[in-house]
């Protein structure tokens, strides 16, 4: 098998654009950085990474004859905001199970940013007090069950649709995506920036650029304040991507490579790093980030840009997954 042949069900506007950001490259005065927008991939409720893992689980949920898509998160998840905008896309339900993943004092956090547009766009939307965790949750399970109850048949979509067995796909297109665009630019990304937290966004990149003849470095930087699990799961969804897609060799470990230092203390609480490289980004580029992931990422990209970690000859491709609607509620921690 080699990834042309798994279903895809297209519903992006096609390749997410790819940029450079000048300002932010000078201003840190070392590696040339460019980005690559999943924030506005599609015109699916302002887009994200999640939208380009579901173009290839919609073919399977439609071959099962599924008719409600079930899913998990926090209550300001991206990724179960773009669940809710594919279901409306393809004519199908959608239960949400949002979790109060995040201790943040935000008196609309539950009412403004994505549960806001899930819940326009129809989404069952149900609030469920549980902590942050990326396996399989009791609500979860719990809400499938439900929808079995009542007669209808759920497709199952795991958080950040990750531990799923097509969770990797999106984004090993996504490496085959950026090579064709390199070769339109002329410039070569010998390092990625990408946030993980359930892990197949990285994944997916590692499998799909490991099967490239020019090697580049993918550098996960962890947002989950659990390095150890986010480590993992990567690992595991990259090798099983990898063997998907038929790379027919295994992984090196050097491939895997997942950072911590600017998750702060948990997950979706931005800290100093996080915050500055929201408003520095903003105010050199008008290139909106969010502070749960983005912000965190960035932080670690301007660091490692700084101490030369990543060289002064470098070109660095940002991937930009998405998540400014949870900016809205935040707003207390830009006073
Ligand atoms: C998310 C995830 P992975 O979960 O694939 O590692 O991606 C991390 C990530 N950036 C990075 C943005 C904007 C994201 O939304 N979000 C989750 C969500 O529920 O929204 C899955 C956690």
């Amino acid at each position: 098998m080699s990834l042309a042949d798994f279903d895809r069900y297209p519903l992006l506007f096609g390749p997410s654009p790819v940029h450079p950001l000048e300002r932010l490259s000078e201003h840190l005065g070392g590696a040339r950085i460019w980005a690559k927008r999943e924030d506005c991939n599609s015109g699916l409720a302002f887009g994200g990474n999640k939208t380009r893992k579901l173009e290839y689980l919609l073919p399977d949920a439609l071959a099962q004859g599924a008719d409600t898509l079930v899913s998990i998160g926090g209550v300001q998840s991206n990724h179960t905001r773009q669940v809710a905008a594919v279901a409306a896309r393809a004519g199908l339900k959608a239960v949400l199970v949002q979790e109060s993943w995040v201790d943040w004092p935000d008196s609309v956090n539950d009412k403004v940013g994505n549960i806001l547009l899930s819940r326009i766009m129809g989404a069952d939307v149900r609030l469920v007090r549980a902590g942050f965790g990326i396996g399989y949750k009791d609500s979860w399970q719990q809400a499938l069950a439900e929808v079995r109850e009542s007669g209808g048949t759920p497709y199952p979509i795991p958080a950040g649709a990750s531990d799923h067995p097509l969770g990797g796909l999106g984004f090993a297109n996504w490496a085959e995506e950026v090579r064709q665009q390199e070769r339109e630019l002329g410039v070569f990304f010998d390092t990625v920036v990408v946030c993980s937290v359930t892990g197949s966004t990285q994944a997916g990149m590692i499998a799909g650029f490991a099967g490239q003849d020019r090697p580049r470095r993918v550098i996960g930087i962890d947002a989950s304040a659990r390095i150890a699990e986010t480590r993992a799961q990567v690992e595991k969804i990259a090798r099983d991507t990898a063997d998907r897609i038929g790379l027919g060799r295994a992984l090196r470990d050097e491939e895997i490579t997942v950072l911590e230092g600017w998750a702060g203390e948990a997950y979706g609480v931005p800290v100093r790093s996080t915050l500055d490289a929201i408003r520095l980004t903003g105010g050199l580029e008008g290139m909106i980030i969010d502070p749960v992931y983005e912000g965190k990422s960035m932080a670690g990209l301007i660091d490692l840009v700084r101490n030369g970690e990543i060289g002064r000859d470098s070109h660095v491709l940002y991937a930009h997954l998405g998540g400014q609607p949870a900016l809205n509620a935040y707003s207390g921690a830009f006073g």
